[in-house]
């Protein structure tokens, strides 16, 4: 009974939300640091390409590309078996479209990933996560164009030589399925660095970003295990399952085509071809998306070896007697779920969907799954002492973690590792600020950029090292 004996306890963070360091050491200009900070929540927005300024909050983010070493023996401390991070693409290829690396950029890396492995932390590696070179977007068109695919396969192929002996474990896009969430404004969340233009078809656009995407990821995936065949490379999926309001049968068919659109990318990625209703739906459209005989058989070939997802909150769907298809917009088809708490982003705290969505994706696939980011994001305050009391986030994690126990100890779902997103403060990707803070380690640093960097043990960190020392058995 409990997690597996090699269960992967760790932290997750990206480079372009923690390392800071913008523009050293020959990187150049990624999506995230063109983009303005939201506040209180709004998401943040393309500005046009202009150039990072004193305000911008990857600027510096909390300087993690000066304080890794620190970061990392505080990880140690807490007993991290595993380290999440992403390779930022724009230290390695600054435009992304070079021929040659960039040197000093795969230095940094193997001096990060030396230091997990001083302390016998597995580094866990993201290769996009939402830090598209710019000069991709704004020379190309993002993933809207096919050259994008070889850009990706060379940044992924050069990574892969570089850091075979030092990296086992590998994701390619993060979040792959958020496009399906927010493609009527262009957002960090999205790794298709699609900026749509006045009078584009956005959501034909998008899917043909999102086959191209997997078409890389495929082509990724085959390099990868022709580099190494221990390497272990995974797709990674925003899960947020979206239960029917009632046990109305409308409401249970909203239910059925919400979870078809947000998580087909998971068939694709995970057997190798698109479901039935995708391809129903594109010829329902008129989507003639640019889908060769050739891509298809790459996508054949370059399935993943686990489902890496993210999990923070469940979502509900009601017919709204508008389409008797019972096709789900996420635009108007989602209501609040009244059997649930929701955070001060108004994210739904739903641990028992995390039991849920083991179980979705298992009942799915049949293939190990790795959790890469869970986690309460919150103002955390200073006590008078000094002290960060943040018990919530405490409770928050304990919940998610008995329902992994569950799906485990009581479904039988085959999961591999935890790694709690944000385990040091940073930066939020959705609105670009410090205040929303999901750390075990606090760092002095406000919205505005001000603050000495200081890290500081939050009452969570004590707590999440015992997690760990017990195997996930002291709660
Ligand atoms: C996910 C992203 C992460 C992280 C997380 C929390 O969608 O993969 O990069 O940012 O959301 O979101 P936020 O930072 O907006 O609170």
């Amino acid at each position: 009974m409990g997690f597996r004996k090699d269960f992967l306890w760790g932290g997750a963070i990206a480079a372009h939300q923690a390392e800071g360091g913008w523009n050293k050491g020959g990187k150049g200009v990624s999506i995230a640091d063109v983009m303005t900070a939201g506040a209180n929540g709004v998401a943040r927005r393309i500005t046009d390409g202009v150039l990072p300024g004193e305000n911008y909050p990857n600027h510096e983010a909390i300087d993690f590309y000066g304080h890794y070493k620190e970061d990392i023996a505080l990880f140690a401390k807490m007993g991290f078996k595993c380290f999440r991070t992403s390779i930022a693409w724009t230290r390695i290829f600054p435009n992304g479209d070079e021929n040659k690396p960039n040197e000093e950029g795969l230095k940094f890396y193997d001096d990060l990933f030396d230091e997990c492995l001083k302390y016998g932390i597995e580094p866990v590696v993201t290769l996009s996560h939402f830090e598209m070179p710019y000069a991709l977007v704004k020379n190309y068109g993002g993933f809207r164009n096919r050259q994008c695919i070889d850009f990706f396969v060379r940044f992924a192929e050069v990574c892969f030589r570089r850091y075979k002996d030092k990296v086992k474990y590998w994701m390619t896009f993060n979040e792959i399925n958020n496009q399906a969430k927010c493609q009527d404004d262009f957002e960090p969340f999205t790794n298709s660095g699609l900026i749509y233009q006045e009078g584009e078809d956005r959501e034909a656009l998008m899917y043909q970003a999102a086959h191209y995407e997997l078409v890389a990821s495929a082509k990724a995936v085959q390099l990868g295990h022709r580099i190494n065949p221990q390497f272990q490379i995974g797709c990674m999926i925003a899960m947020t399952p979206v239960y029917p309001y009632s046990c109305d049968p409308k409401d249970m068919m909203m239910s059925v085509d919400a979870m078809h659109k947000y998580f087909w990318f998971t068939d694709v990625h995970v057997r190798g071809y698109y479901p039935s209703y995708m391809m129903k739906f594109f010829e329902r459209k008129g989507y003639h998306l640019d889908m060769t005989d050739e891509d298809l058989q790459e996508l054949k070939q370059g399935t993943v070896d686990y489902i890496g997802f993210s999990y923070y909150m469940s979502f509900a769907t009601h017919y709204s007697g508008t389409n008797p298809e019972f096709e789900f917009d996420y635009k108007k088809d989602l209501i609040k779920n009244q059997y649930v708490e929701a955070s001060d982003w108004g994210w739904q705290i739903d641990p028992i969907g995390l039991r849920y969505s083991l179980n979705w994706f298992y009942d799915h696939y049949q293939l190990p799954m790795f959790i890469v980011e869970n986690g309460f994001g919150a103002i955390d305050q200073l006590e008078e002492d000094g002290s960060i009391n943040d018990q919530y986030r405490i409770d928050y994690l304990r919940a998610h973690i008995e329902a992994m126990k569950a799906a485990v100890d009581i479904d039988g779902v085959d999961l591999m590792g935890y790694t709690p997103w944000g385990c040091i403060d940073i930066v939020s990707a959705g609105t670009g600020e410090m205040k929303k803070r999901y750390g075990f380690i606090y760092v002095d640093k406000d919205n505005e950029g001000h603050g000495t960097l200081q890290r500081k043990k939050k009452k969570s960190f004590d707590w999440y090292q015992q997690v760990i020392n017990s195997n996930g058995e002291n709660l």
